[in-house]
């Protein structure tokens, strides 16, 4: 499973620069970008998978830890690096904890927000799955 993606660093002696262009980097065509920050001391957030979502999360800032949960696998990331993205598929359950208090956690989308794509019961998550729904 395709999961974390190291971005090229095109900085120089003035500083990094990273570049993110649709189907080169980012694997799909980016529809939405949203961030994520000021997250309070200790809440944790997602709690949910996607239907047909791909997305892509970058801490541009700070640092958080993000769990995927497959349904088979559950393995845990940890985040800390603008220069690196965790790829989200569709039908993986992710839950977002551990921000750091400068966190900025920047999300690409591959479409526009769709509250019947979420699944936010994690029961039916592992229904669906195996309903072969995916
Ligand atoms: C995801 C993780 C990584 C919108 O109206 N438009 C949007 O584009 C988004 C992302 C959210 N919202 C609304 C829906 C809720 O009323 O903002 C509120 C908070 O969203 P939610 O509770 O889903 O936030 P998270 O942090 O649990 O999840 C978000 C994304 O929703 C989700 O797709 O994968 O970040």
């Amino acid at each position: 499973m395709l999961e974390l993606i190291k971005f090229n660093n095109k900085g120089d002696r003035r500083g990094s620069l990273t570049v993110l262009e649709e189907n080169k980097e980012v694997p799909f065509s980016i529809k939405r970008v949203y961030y994520l920050y000021e997250t309070g001391t200790g809440v944790s957030r997602g709690f949910h998978a996607h239907k047909t979502l791909e997305q892509i999360a970058i801490c541009v800032a700070g640092s958080c830890e993000i769990i995927l949960d497959d349904g088979y696998n559950r393995k845990t990331h940890y985040l800390k690096s603008p220069d690196v993205g965790l790829y989200i598929g569709n039908f993986v359950w992710r839950e977002m904890h551990k921000f750091s208090q400068d966190c900025v956690l920047l999300v690409l989308a591959s479409d526009k927000y769709n509250e019947d794509d979420y699944i936010r019961d994690y029961e039916c998550f592992i229904r669906e799955l195996q309903n072969g729904k995916k």
